[in-house]
């Protein structure tokens, strides 16, 4: 693993619409990211949030992409801060803000590699375009951007697509997939472990596969995740959250046996809502995993 990580605050509120999740990068640097990973050993350095562009309430919304703009001028920015993090030869850790900002994050990171694997721990698929959303919502879209299906105006970020192609994606939690995204997991051949399968087959044998099948044809894998992925009982502080999740100790467990495979190469952790949260539970729990990915056990 990299021993020099940066880390990047993403205040993003304008890919979903319940405020407060652009307080995310508050909540999980007062919940002491920073410190816990300094106990690692590692260099760490915060360069603060990236600029995102406030909303103008007037535009129109018929594209079914709301706050388009700004969510591109934000996610341009953080691909810009991504990108001279991976030029400097450091760890980029993202920390959101709703889950739009991964096209920025994506953006900045896959120039730097021939065949980037994704892990996308997350309840939903995030597989939607303009025309197949049910909200209008860009959080609900970064995936299928990445691919290069979408709003050209993101889809074209950094001037290049696609990201990433879809034999080196892996969804891990899914539970709330729209028939849109059903139906495009399926034409690309898209691999995911449903909380069926993570139920029936323990999350121990569903990271040892996913990593056997991400490692030999990839050259690094970011590992995007969502607090919703994990259940609502153990991450409350999420604008959408979808009972029936994997728990605290089974994320722990998977970010256990990432940081022993010492396969990923940049992370986000996204849509932490401190308004929506327990006591900072959510930014905690975030935190806590982040332990786990960056080698607590190991060390
Ligand atoms: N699939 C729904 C939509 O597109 C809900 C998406 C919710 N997304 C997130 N990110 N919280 O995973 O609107
Ligand atoms: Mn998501
Ligand atoms: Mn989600
Ligand atoms: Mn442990």
């Amino acid at each position: 693993m990299n021993n020099n990580l940066s880390i990047v605050g993403a205040p993003m509120d304008l890919g979903q619409n319940r405020r407060g999740v652009d307080m995310g990068p508050s909540a999980i640097r007062y919940a002491g990211v920073v410190e816990r990973l300094e106990q690692l050993q590692y260099d760490i350095e915060d360069l603060g949030d990236v600029e995102i562009p406030r909303p103008d309430r007037r535009e129109d919304q018929k594209e079914h992409l709301r706050n388009l703009k700004e969510v591109a001028e934000g996610n341009e920015n953080l691909a810009k801060t991504v990108d001279d993090v991976i030029q400097r030869n450091r760890f980029p850790l993202v920390i959101g803000g709703d889950h739009s900002i991964a096209i920025g994050s994506l953006a900045g990171i896959a120039k730097h590699y021939e065949n980037l694997g994704v892990i996308w721990y997350d309840a939903h698929g995030d597989l939607n375009t303009g025309g197949t959303s049910p909200s209008g919502n860009i959080h609900g879209m970064p995936l299928a951007v990445s691919l290069g299906i979408g709003h050209e105006r993101l889809v074209n970020i950094e001037g290049y697509q696609p990201k990433i192609k879809p034999e080196n994606i892996v969804i891990i939690g899914a539970r709330s997939l729209d028939d849109g995204e059903k139906e495009l997991i399926k034409e690309k051949g898209i691999k995911v472990y449903s909380m069926h399968e993570i139920d029936r087959l323990g999350m121990t044998q569903v990271i040892q596969e996913s990593v056997e099948y991400l490692t030999h044809k990839t050259d690094g894998i970011h590992l995007s995740l969502d607090l919703d992925g994990l259940d609502p009982q153990d991450a409350p502080g999420v604008g959408t959250p979808v009972m029936g999740g994997m728990s605290y100790r089974e994320s722990h467990l998977a970010m256990e046996m990432l940081a022993e495979a010492d396969i990923i190469t940049s992370a986000e952790f996204v849509e932490v809502n401190p308004i929506l949260d327990e006591k900072n539970r959510t930014a905690s729990v975030a935190v806590g995993l982040m332990g786990s990915l960056f080698g607590e056990k190991l060390k």
